[in-house]
């Protein structure tokens, strides 16, 4: 390879903190362009673009915020996968994931069924009657797959962006059991941190890409960076022990970033004010940076 990636990347920056109780996320896109993001995806002649949306407007709600700000990042993301790019959606909290799944899915609505692979500590799969903290990054799973609040849920018509057998999670570690309930009860495919260490990493993506690529037109994935270990990055929203390694991650990812069914990637809860000398920024871009090569 080394041409990179022939889909063109187009990086949809996502300033937006207001989906979790600590909004510092909302400059994360900042702070991952200041560390040399767009300067290393488009290094070897990647084709490369991005556009940034706007904030929320400061008048609105919680919930109005997080719609207002996925309504857009939907119409971005549609229109990039509609357009032939890759679409690489840079966060921002996790809430956003909403709007570029609906986003991606509804331009591959003609083709099939869009798969997920949700790497995260959290399960992110509460609905309003089962969360704890009322937290909307603790949602967007549930709300993709038709659970929870209609401003997000409808945001891709009457059905669900996801399907359950076309979505897994995995690395999680943390989570209520309201949530799980919710998951287990639709069948989720949900790998435990304990499974990845038992098995390794290799295996549980193997077993993923199976479930995301089965009979679906393409399939996404969606990165909380607390997946890692924090203490290797410390640099996130919602820090959990027990994490992954970057170097572990990256390989295990590398195929996965270079098959051609992948249709968009999500790189999210980069909080700067936690970081220790950018090394969970430069965790992040390693991982956008398995798209070019
Ligand atoms: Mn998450």
């Amino acid at each position: 390879m080394g041409a990179g990636n022939e889909r063109g990347l187009h990086v949809i920056a996502v300033p937006s903190g207001v989906g979790a109780q600590d909004p510092r996320c909302e400059e994360g896109p900042a702070a991952l362009t200041a560390a040399g993001l767009l300067d290393r995806l488009a290094h070897k002649g990647q084709r490369l673009s991005w556009e940034t949306i706007p904030r929320p407007s400061p008048a609105l709600g919680r919930l109005e915020a997080v719609a207002e700000v996925c309504a857009a990042l939907a119409q971005k993301t549609y229109e990039a996968t509609a357009a032939g790019h890759l679409p690489v959606v840079v966060g921002g909290d996790h809430s956003i994931a909403v709007g570029t799944w609906t986003g991606i899915a509804r331009a591959l609505d003609d083709k099939g069924a869009l798969g997920l692979l949700w790497l995260d500590a959290h399960m992110d799969a509460h609905t309003p009657d089962t969360t704890p903290s009322g937290a909307l990054h603790g949602m967007p799973v549930a709300a993709l797959l038709g659970y929870g609040f209609p401003a997000l849920m409808r945001l891709h018509g009457e059905r669900p962006a996801l399907l359950p057998q076309h979505l897994c999670l995995a690395g999680i570690r943390s989570f209520e059991p309201g949530e799980a309930a919710l998951l287990e009860r639709l069948r989720v495919r949900v790998f435990l941190i304990d499974e990845l260490h038992r098995r390794g990493l290799d295996a549980v993506v193997a077993d993923a890409l199976n479930i995301v690529g089965s009979g679906t037109a393409g399939f996404g994935v969606s990165i909380d960076l607390d997946v890692f270990d924090p203490l290797e990055e410390p640099g996130v929203g919602s820090a959990a022990p027990d994490g992954l390694f970057r170097r572990d991650l990256r390989e295990a990812l590398a195929p996965l970033f270079r098959n051609p069914n992948l249709v968009g990637v999500e790189i999210a809860e980069y909080n700067p004010y936690r970081d220790v000398d950018n090394a969970t920024a430069r965790a992040a871009i390693e991982l956008a940076e398995l798209l070019t090569t």
